[in-house]
This record gives structure tokens, C-alpha cells and sequence, in this order.
């Protein structure tokens, strides 16, 4: 890299350091902790870390914001609505997905520390061409915005993110490869839902942390620290509309549900946004199972594997709970192609528990 740019870079980098410390100083002072200030205080476990998960890390947030404004406002801009355009997934493309894809990718490319990304979004993967990209030593897949045929209609939606480190060697263009990890290898997972309030809820495997961003100080602050999924919950989300369409056994676990039984607190409750992110962000906090199995429509169910469910299972795993899509664990999936679907089943871990045992 020139000497130019370098200079450019540091100059930019002690820039942001500079403005991190400043806004640092401005939360403390209010007693709470920045996500930027957790995520550096994390780095400090890892004496020969060099500070590229970090970056990295940072540069996914500040796109986060940047999608997070123009979601609290998609009513008023003329970014609601849908484009003319099909993803791979054959789902008419919003506006406000395009949008979302594109803050994340350009974050990411000028970021430099990834050197490519595979979005649900984006029919292949994209490998960052530049110099300064290529020597990046993490790829990172992700949903922009999920749950989008929900913006029009005001109901929650939510980003997912996952890194892993690159297998192919630094300094050259990331290959397909990089990205048909199993689950078990990702360095960091972790999903922003655009709810009442906005939480980035994240883990790199050491346990799950929540931070709620505080629109005065424009910064994710610590809100939820070590989330643990409730062992039990009261709460099933599943499409009924489906029902007719799965197995028997989600049959007989959806039937189970309804039962009554003073002894084990059932019935259940029967909670649907339709919003994969909401729906298990609550049964996070709340406990209860989230299920979009096989059916006989979507042989693989519906949500895919490396931008949906291996994220979402990670940070359930790490928060004590089972991801499984019932007959294997999630994270140990061996991944054949970048959109490849699996049948997704995941929550506290009793009531998963009891599904498997049906
Ligand atoms: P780095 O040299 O920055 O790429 O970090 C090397 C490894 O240390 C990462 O792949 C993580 O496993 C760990 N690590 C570094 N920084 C952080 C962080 N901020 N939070 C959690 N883990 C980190
Ligand atoms: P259905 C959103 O489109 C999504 O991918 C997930 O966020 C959500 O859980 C699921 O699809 C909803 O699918 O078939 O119930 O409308």
C-alpha cells in the first residue's frame, strides 16, 4: 500500500479512535458502555489480537446506523415499496433491502478488513478487488434486512451478520470456499432488530451481549449483558398456515402446545411476526421455540443456512439454548452452496428438547 495511503488510513483510523474515545467519555459519564468501548475492552482477551476483528466489528455498526435511520423513516422517504427486481430467492426485492445491501457492502469494501461477503441479496458472492480488501482476513455473510415484506406494514425487521475467518490465502481474492463454512467455525455472529428500540445483539463465542442504541448519543449502549435463553418458555412461533403442509411430528409438538396441563404450564402462547429476528429476539428474552421445519412445499423449509439460521444458532447455542433442524445440530452442517435452505427449529432448550423427543 502506497505511503500515501497509509498515512490517509492511520490518519482515518486515530480519527475514528479519537472520535470513539470521545463518545466514550460521553457515555461513562452517563454510567453505561458503549458497544464500540465492549467491543475494544474483548479485544484486550486476545493479547496478539492486531485489531482487525475490532475494525471490522465497528464497521458493520456504523452500517447498521446508517440503515437503522433510513428504517425509522421508509415511510416518509420514497424508499417503501419494491423494486422491479427478483433476489435468487425468486422474493420481489424492496427498496429498503437494496438500500441495506448496498450500506453494508460498501461499508465492508472501504472497511477493508473483509475481502468479500455473500448477502442474501447478491446472487453470488462478491470478492473485494482492491489491494487494500485482498489482504483482508475475514469474509462476512449476511441478510440486510430480513423480514422486509414486513416495512410496508410497520412491523419489526431486522439485519443478520456472520464472520468467519477466509480459508483461502491472504492477499488473494476470496474464493466460494471462504463462505461454505460450517457454522461452527463463524469468529462472530450477531443480528440488529429494528423494533420499538434498535439492539445489536451479538457473541464471539464467549457468550451473548444485547446493547440498545441510544438515538441521543448515536451510539449502541449495553442494555442486556450475558443474555441467557430461559431453560423453559411458554411461547411456540410457527406459521400455522403451514401446518397442514409439515410432518407429523411438528404436528404433534404444535398439538402439544395447545394442550391443557396445569403441571407443565400449557397451554402455550402462540406468538408470529413473521420476522425470523423478532420472533427469536423475544424467545430469547422470554423463552419459547421458533420452528420453520420442512414441509411438504419447502422440502428444506424456508430460511437459508449461512445468512439465517447458522447466525441465529450460534448466538442461541452461546446463550445456553439448541439450534437443530431435527435431525442434526445447525452449526454442524457442511454447506454445499451459498443459499442452500435448511429446516430451522431453535429456542430454550427444554422445549426443543421435548420437539426432538416426539
Ligand atoms: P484480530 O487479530 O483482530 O483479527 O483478532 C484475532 C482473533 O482474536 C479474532 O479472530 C478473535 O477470535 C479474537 N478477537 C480479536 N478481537 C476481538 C474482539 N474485539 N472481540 C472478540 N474477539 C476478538
Ligand atoms: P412465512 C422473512 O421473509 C423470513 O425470511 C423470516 O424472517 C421469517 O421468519 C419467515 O420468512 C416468514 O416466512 O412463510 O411464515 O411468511
Amino acid at each position: 500500500m502506497s505511503i500515501l495511503l497509509k498515512c490517509y488510513f492511520r490518519d482515518e483510523l486515530s480519527f475514528r479512535y479519537l472520535q470513539t474515545k470521545k463518545i466514550q467519555y460521553l457515555a461513562t459519564m452517563r454510567g453505561v458502555k458503549t458497544l464500540s468501548e465492549f467491543i475494544i475492552e474483548k479485544q484486550d482477551d486476545f493479547k496478539y489480537a492486531t485489531g482487525e476483528l475490532t475494525r471490522l466489528l465497528n464497521d458493520i455498526v456504523i452500517a447498521t446506523k446508517i440503515v437503522n435511520r433510513e428504517v425509522n423513516k421508509a415511510g416518509l422517504a420514497n424508499i417503501l415499496g419494491a423494486t422491479e427486481n427478483e433476489n435468487i430467492q425468486g422474493e420481489t426485492q424492496q427498496k429498503l433491502d437494496v438500500f441495506a445491501d448496498q450500506q453494508f457492502i460498501s461499508a465492508l469494501k472501504n472497511g477493508g478488513e473483509a475481502c468479500g461477503i455473500a448477502s442474501e441479496e447478491n446472487d453470488d458472492f462478491v470478492a473485494f478487488d482492491s489491494e487494500f480488501s485482498r489482504n483482508g482476513k475475514y469474509v462476512v455473510t449476511f441478510d440486510p434486512l430480513d423480514g422486509s415484506s414486513n416495512i410496508d406494514v410497520n412491523v419489526s425487521i431486522g439485519t443478520i451478520f456472520s464472520i468467519y475467518r477466509r480459508k483461502s490465502e491472504v492477499g488473494q481474492l476470496a474464493t466460494e470456499a471462504d463462505f461454505l463454512q460450517k457454522g461452527e467455525k463463524q469468529v462472530a455472529a450477531g443480528y440488529v432488530v429494528y423494533g420499538s428500540s434498535t439492539m445489536l445483539v451479538y457473541t464471539t463465542g464467549n457468550g451473548v451481549n444485547g446493547f440498545t442504541l441510544d438515538p441521543s448519543i448515536g451510539e449502541f449502549c449495553l442494555s442486556h449483558p450475558n443474555v441467557k435463553v430461559p431453560e423453559d418458555g411458554k411461547i411456540y412461533s410457527i406459521n400455522e398456515g403451514n401446518m397442514v403442509y409439515c410432518d407429523q411430528q411438528v404436528k404433534d409438538y404444535i398439538a402439544y402446545c395447545k394442550e391443557e396441563d396445569a403441571a407443565t404450564n400449557r397451554p402455550y402462547s402462540a406468538r408470529y411476526i413473521a420476522s425470523m429476528v423478532a420472533d427469536i429476539h423475544r424467545n430469547l428474552i422470554k423463552g419459547g421455540i421458533f420452528l420453520y421445519p420442512a414441509t411438504s412445499k419447502a422440502p428444506h423449509g424456508k430460511l437459508r443456512l449461512l445468512y439465517e439460521s447458522n447466525p441465529m444458532a450460534f448466538i442461541l447455542e452461546q446463550a445456553g439454548g439448541i439450534a437443530t433442524t431435527g435431525d442434526t445440530r445447525i452449526l454442524e452442517i457442511e454447506p454445499t452452496e451459498l443459499h442452500q435452505r435448511v429446516p430451522t427449529i431453535l429456542g430454550s432448550k427444554n422445549m426443543v428438547k421435548k420437539y426432538l423427543s416426539l
